[in-house]
């Protein structure tokens, strides 16, 4: 029997979980195991404690209930990011005094990029998936179960494990790059998870590009998954689940122009768009008018874009391909279609100066988007903006390898000699204010102040402190 685990949430302060309580899905790795282990008939079990709110002491149960005090063949973890990976290793070794017989594995973006120091961090972990994970874990499962193909560890690409006899760590080869195995392509299992407040569909898994400052997880593979099958995921989901919003969670939706638009013909033709609302995250370049026009009639009503900078020479710095006018076209067409556009924006990238900053803040005034989320530069393992801070180069140092505070929202993890982290924080405020006031939409400002009531307070304080003490708190 697998057993596969999303850990539940320890640090109930942090944003991730506040963001997650106002909108708890299904795990999506776990979603796509359990297809794959359906079709597979291979018996298993998936524990999203995240989902569920469950206790490690609740998870405990769900798996004895289901093993009769037997030991599982194995046990998969999913890390969903970086900002975790301590709270997930630290499950694991509690896992593993109640299983000490079975192997744990963990895999995620952030145990990809640093396999070894995973390892070395947490004895109990027996391997490390590294990059998409599908085939990898049917080989592992393979191994720990029968040994019937899998003879040796050493055979099987994309791990890192822990020799039984010596505890040394070995570092196989990845996967080959290029194709994005089928078995992540099949349909997604949400027959094995309660109703959730919304769902992260995708159709299709990888991007192709390489942004300086996102990890990409299939190493620039791209494959989409057939049209019926998202079709048969979308009517499971509103027939049985009622689901009358989700997300469309590709990486970048619309790469394959093709099997978007047979996608959203299809939603149209069975009525799905009348059903669902959706949203969806994408690129400046994919979408056009005969695009947009599209996704509009199968039910979209938000489009996320990466507008990322305002600066010609930062986007190409951080290999966006993109450009000021692109960015333009693309959210003159979602607003022009009366859908929402919502635009994701960084301070702190690579080579940028404040006079980049303020075009940044210029540009989305002009373009005056429904909503933006603006996040300082965290330098997500693996990515060119990591290493450079690893390095010490582009006036980027990494300060902390103490992964809880590697958050965008407070951008700790790294310091950048151009811009320090206070200016950038100030230069988040006041984007969030000039948007708002010069496009004088005081509702949108009333609701941004409410929000931020208690740094926007704390800030007050400090300034009144300053002025009646001469020192700033
Ligand atoms: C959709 C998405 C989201 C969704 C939810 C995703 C989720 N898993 O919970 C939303 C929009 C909520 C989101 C939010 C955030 N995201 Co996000 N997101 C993505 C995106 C575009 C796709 C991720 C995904 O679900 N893919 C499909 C699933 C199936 O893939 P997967 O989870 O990676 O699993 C595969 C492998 O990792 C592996 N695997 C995973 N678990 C296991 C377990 C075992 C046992 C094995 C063997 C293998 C294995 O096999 C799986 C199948 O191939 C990626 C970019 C990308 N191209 O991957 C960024 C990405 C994962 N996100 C990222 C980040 C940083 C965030 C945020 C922290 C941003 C923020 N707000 O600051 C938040 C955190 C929210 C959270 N609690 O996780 C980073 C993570 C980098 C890092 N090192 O942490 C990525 C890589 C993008 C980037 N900027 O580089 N995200
Ligand atoms: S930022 Fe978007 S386009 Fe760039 S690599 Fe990441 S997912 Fe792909």
């Amino acid at each position: 029997m697998v057993i596969l685990i999303n850990p539940p949430f320890i640090d109930k302060k942090s944003t991730h979980y506040q963001l997650f309580e106002k909108n708890k899905y299904p795990n999506p790795a776990l979603t796509i195991f359990a297809g794959m282990f359906h079709n597979l008939n291979i018996p298993y079990l998936c524990i999203d404690a995240k989902l569920e709110a469950l206790t490690f002491q609740n998870v405990l149960s769900r798996i004895n209930e289901r093993l009769n005090g037997k030991q599982p063949t194995i046990i998969g973890v999913t890390n969903s990011n970086t900002t975790l990976i301590d709270y997930d290793l630290d499950f694991i070794g509690r896992l593993k005094r109640h299983y000490p017989e079975t192997p744990i594995v963990i895999g995620g973006p952030h145990v990809s990029a640093l396999p070894e120091e995973t390892l070395g961090k947490c004895k109990e972990l027996d391997v490390v998936c590294k990059f998409e994970g599908t085939e990898t874990l049917i080989e592992l499962y393979d191994f720990y179960n029968s040994r019937k193909e899998i003879q040796n560890l050493n055979d099987i690409r994309g791990i890192a494990f822990r020799e039984l006899k010596n505890g040394t760590i070995i570092n196989n080869p990845n996967r080959p790059k290029g194709k994005v195995s089928s078995l992540a392509l099949c349909r997604s299992r949400w027959e094995d998870f309660p109703k959730a407040d919304t769902y992260y569909i995708f159709t299709a898994i990888g991007c192709p590009y390489q942004c300086s400052y996102c990890f990409n997880m299939t190493q620039r593979s791209f494959g989409v998954k057939p049209v019926d099958v998202v079709i048969d995921e979308l009517n499971y989901l509103i027939n049985h689940n009622g689901m009358k919003y989700f997300t469309f969670a590709d990486a970048t939706f619309g790469v394959n122009r093709n099997h978007t638009k047979n996608l959203l013909q299809m939603m149209i033709d069975k009525g799905i768009s009348e059903k669902a609302n959706w949203e969806c995250f994408t690129r400046v370049d994919v979408i056009d008018e005969e695009l947009v026009s599209l996704m509009k009639k199968a039910g979209c009503r938000t489009i996320a874009l990466g507008l990322e900078s305002g600066s010609e020479k930062v986007l190409r710095r951080a290999h966006k391909n993109t450009n000021i006018e692109k960015i333009f076209r693309a959210v003159k067409v979602v607003k022009d279609y009366g859908m929402l556009c919502r635009c994701f924006i960084i301070f702190g990238h690579i080579g940028e100066t404040k006079e980049d900053i303020k075009k940044t803040m210029d540009l989305t005034v002009k373009l005056n988007p429904d909503e933006i989320a603006v996040g300082v530069m965290t330098p997500w393992p693996g990515t060119e903006v990591y290493e450079l801070a690893v390095k010490k180069e582009e006036g980027f140092e990494l300060i902390t390898n103490d992964y809880k505070k590697y958050d965008k929202y407070f951008g700790e993890a790294m310091v950048n000699r151009n811009i320090s982290l206070k200016e950038l924080n100030s230069f988040r405020n006041e984007i969030y204010l000039r948007l708002y006031l010069q496009n004088r939409r005081y509702r949108d400002f009333l609701k941004f102040v409410w929000i931020n009531r208690k740094p926007i307070f704390r800030k007050a304080k400090s300034l009144l402190l300053f002025n009646l003490s001469g020192k700033e708190i």
